[in-house]
């Protein structure tokens, strides 16, 4: 093996793996829309137990993004929820993989297909409030719950099929923010590095990724970037994003990956904000630079997520609402500062940010 696997990650692995054995229909399931990790590591593992000779289908709880459809292994697994078979295929399993979440919300729909099936969870976030139960292979210190999937096929050494190799590099690159973010260890650059070796071709997958903007999300940047503010003192900077402009460009949730960057790239900014409205309600996405715990902010909005990432939504008016949000932040992150003890908080990443409605409508990545 090219790097050890660390030893907490390899006795979860052989407690998957003996979960696995004599599993002959698998449902692979992920959180609320699925991103580059959970897709990814589901091309990853589609792959893998085929090669075990399972059937498998993907049952997700909301549908399987075309951006991640390429890495999908032939014939196509994908099963949507609400066609009237996914039901009875569950039914007819014995076992299910969820993956990159371990929240009973999280699966939103496919919880009832699901709930008979022993369950294995793969996934690198906090555990929450309401577990899924079963068989865990969890590290918060992974990058991605593609690194914990890749240790897995390192475990049985292989398939080394282009979906475990692209699933996983992709898996990797998304939730990293291509390789930028405070989740991007030595351990996750290993894992890459493994992946191009084995003929991850990284130029290509980047393209594929991030290649493909539709023009609605430079026209929907034209109309945000003039509402960009920063506070007096600076440390507190904000977009809007109005429904009409959303509407009138036909844009989706997708569109608004990255526009938090421009906010939170500002000099001295350390807690960004994208209020994004809908038509009923204003959805808050916070990011912080590192010394703010944003998760704390978005909890007083009913909201959460991660320290360096979180989201709420809140009734009322835009105006009203964006007031609102200000005055508390302003004194949350006063007080932060004021009561820090030194040194960022800890952990965290751009991804996992939920909103107090449980429907999971305001996830972004
Ligand atoms: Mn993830």
């Amino acid at each position: 093996m090219r790097y050890p696997i660390p030893q907490h990650r390899a006795s979860e692995i052989q407690a998957v793996l003996h979960a696995l054995d004599g599993a002959e229909r698998v449902v692979l399931t992920t959180h609320l829309n699925a991103d580059g990790d959970g897709t990814g590591c589901q091309a990853a593992l589609v792959s893998l137990l085929r090669d075990r000779g399972c059937e498998v289908r993907i049952i997700n709880p909301t549908p399987f993004p075309d951006l991640f459809r390429f890495l999908l292994p032939d014939p196509d697994p994908v099963l949507e929820a609400t066609d009237p078979d996914a039901a009875a295929w569950c039914e007819a399993a014995d076992l299910c993989i969820v993956v990159d979440t371990g929240e009973v919300g999280r699966i939103g729909r496919v919880k009832p297909m699901v709930d008979s099936l022993p369950k294995v969870v793969i996934d690198h976030h906090p555990e929450g409030d309401s577990p899924i139960e079963g068989v865990y292979l969890r590290d918060i210190s992974a990058a991605a719950a593609g690194e914990l999937v890749l240790d897995l096929v390192r475990t049985v050494d292989g398939p080394w099929s282009r979906s475990v190799i692209e699933g996983l590099y992709v898996a990797l690159l998304t939730d990293t923010g291509s390789f930028r973010f405070s989740n991007t260890t030595a351990g996750a650059h290993r894992a890459a590095a493994e992946l191009v070796e084995r003929g991850a071709n990284p130029d290509e997958l980047h393209r594929q990724v991030y290649g493909s903007v539709p023009l609605r999300r430079y026209q929907l940047l034209e109309r945000t970037l003039p509402t960009l503010r920063q506070s007096d003192d600076g440390r507190v900077a904000w977009m809007t994003v109005s429904l009409a402009d959303f509407q009138e460009l036909g844009c989706d949730a997708s569109d608004l990956e990255g526009l938090t960057d421009y906010p939170r790239g500002l000099a001295g900014v350390e807690v960004a904000i994208l209020f994004r409205e809908l038509e009923r309600g204003v959805k808050l996405s916070f990011r912080s630079n590192g010394r703010v715990d944003v998760n704390a902010l978005a909890r007083e909005f009913d909201g959460g997520g991660h320290v360096r990432a979180a989201g709420a939504l809140v009734q009322g008016s835009l105006d009203e609402v964006r007031s609102r949000v200000m005055e508390r932040v302003a004194e949350g992150v006063a007080r932060e500062l004021a009561g820090e003890s030194g040194g960022p908080v800890a952990g965290g990443e751009v991804e996992g940010e939920r909103d107090a409605a449980g429907s999971g409508a305001g996830r972004e990545r």
